[in-house]
């Protein structure tokens, strides 16, 4: 079940399971027990992703955005561009389909795509299996593309360094303010579709300080996948991050 929404996700039938039995004058509090002990769960699993991650030196990025703002796009252009200097891997969160992890493994980086069925988040459990079949102490950077969906992967911690919150223009600058959880869990906010501003009314400025009134550390970037512009800045920003992870682990 997911805390954030309630609906079915994993752990969809114990959670159901409990609703149907338990009795009027109980009903809540058991419903809030099976939530903490799911989050908890959650919480110990990506602690121990976390340490996993950690003693292979990998720098571990969970983008999320709403469906569609381009988190494969950036992936396949970051693969492509930095794809000759850094070992990187992926896993795809998607309900249904392989075509993400299609795309991605069009750029040769190794891939596994999982499928969350009706679940609407990855969860640290799903990750754990997911990064099997990688060989993590080969890799550099571990992209997770999360379940295009603004609401519910806020609350799933997955053990990785920072969730990084794509927002395309095309969206509406006033999303951090009514989606506050995913711009408070965020380290990174990326502003994409830059190209597309000449057509739109979006207030860049705007969407920056109400990022910045729920999150006032949250670092911003713009840029475009299709123009390549701002490009540059992301890939100093994951350098400068994998240079810190290695930095902290020596
Ligand atoms: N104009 C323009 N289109 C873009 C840009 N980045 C991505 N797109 C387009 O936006 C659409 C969605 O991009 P995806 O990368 O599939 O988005 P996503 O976030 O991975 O979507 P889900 O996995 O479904 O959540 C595609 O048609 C992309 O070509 C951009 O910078 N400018
Ligand atoms: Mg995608």
């Amino acid at each position: 079940m997911c805390i954030n929404c309630g609906c079915a996700g994993t752990g969809a039938a114990s959670a159901l399971h409990v609703h149907e039995h338990a009795h009027d004058h109980d009903h809540a509090p058991r419903a809030v027990r099976v939530e903490e002990d799911l989050l908890a769960k959650n919480d110990r699993l990506a602690a121990g992703n976390r340490t996993r991650f950690t003693r292979a030196g990998l720098f571990v990025l969970n983008l999320v955005s709403s469906p569609g703002s381009g988190k494969t796009t950036l992936l396949e252009r970051t693969l492509r561009d930095l794809g000759p200097q850094l070992r990187f891997a992926v896993l795809e969160g998607d309900q249904q389909t392989s075509f993400d992890a299609d795309r991605i493994a069009a750029t040769g980086v190794p891939v596994r795509q999982i499928n969350t069925g009706a679940g609407c988040h990855l969860d640290a459990h799903m990750v754990a299996h997911g990064v099997e079949a990688f060989d993590l102490p080969a890799t550099d950077i571990l992209m997770i593309e999360n379940v295009g969906n603004l609401v519910c992967p806020a609350g799933f911690d997955l053990g990785e360094d920072h969730k990084v919150a794509l927002l395309s223009v095309t969206e509406g600058e006033d999303k951090p303010l009514k989606y506050p959880q995913m711009f408070e869990a965020a380290s990174l906010m990326i502003i994409n579709k830059l190209d597309l501003l000449p057509y739109l009314d979006f207030d860049v400025e705007r969407c920056k300080d109400f990022a910045r009134r729920v999150n006032p550390r949250i670092a911003i970037l713009e840029l475009s996948c299709r123009s390549g512009a701002g490009l540059a800045a992301w890939y100093d920003w994951l350098a400068a991050g994998l240079a810190q992870k290695r930095a902290a682990r020596e």
